[in-house]
């Protein structure tokens, strides 16, 4: 078979970079362990109510830490445990939220917070509450025929 030179130049070209990237992929994955964010803390969602921070739903004061307080969340169909919590105004929060059984969203409307919780994977973020007020967390992620009636409220309070 007759083959242009450009062409068996574009072709080494191409399979050179391919193996190029799959390297790099494959170091990052499996020698440096990177692995996507979501993916790093994760809990069997059958012992979700036994095991610590989440046998404690709610705000908790911590010590030693970067921030003040870890507010924790379970969600299940069709609620949020808490249901209600209060906040100190400027308090730094780290939120960790989970699920016992399908996919829910955590959103904070009015703010940047908005995670997406996976049975068997706990989320978390980090956040200032800076601005009094009552905020509205909701599910942004159909779960089924209470979707709609998920809903849990932060207080930011002085
Ligand atoms: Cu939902």
């Amino acid at each position: 078979m007759h083959m242009h030179k450009f062409e068996k130049i574009w072709l080494i070209f191409g399979i050179g970079a391919l193996v190029v990237f799959l390297s790099v992929v494959g170091v990052s994955a499996f020698y440096l362990g990177n692995k996507p964010p979501s993916c790093l803390t994760t809990i069997d969602p059958k012992k979700v109510d036994t095991e610590a921070p989440f046998d404690k739903p709610g705000l908790n004061k911590v010590e030693g830490k970067e921030w003040d307080y870890e507010l924790v969340y379970v969600a299940s169909a069709f609620l949020y445990n808490p249901g209600e919590v209060e906040v100190p105004l400027g308090a730094k929060v780290k939120v960790i939220a989970t699920t016992k059984d399908v996919v829910h969203g955590f959103q904070v409307a009015g703010t940047n917070i908005n995670m997406m919780l996976e049975p068997g994977y706990v989320n978390e973020i980090v956040t200032t509450f800076d601005k009094e007020g009552e905020y509205l967390v909701v599910c942004n992620e159909y779960c089924g025929t209470g979707h709609h009636l998920m809903s849990s409220k932060i207080k930011v309070v002085k």
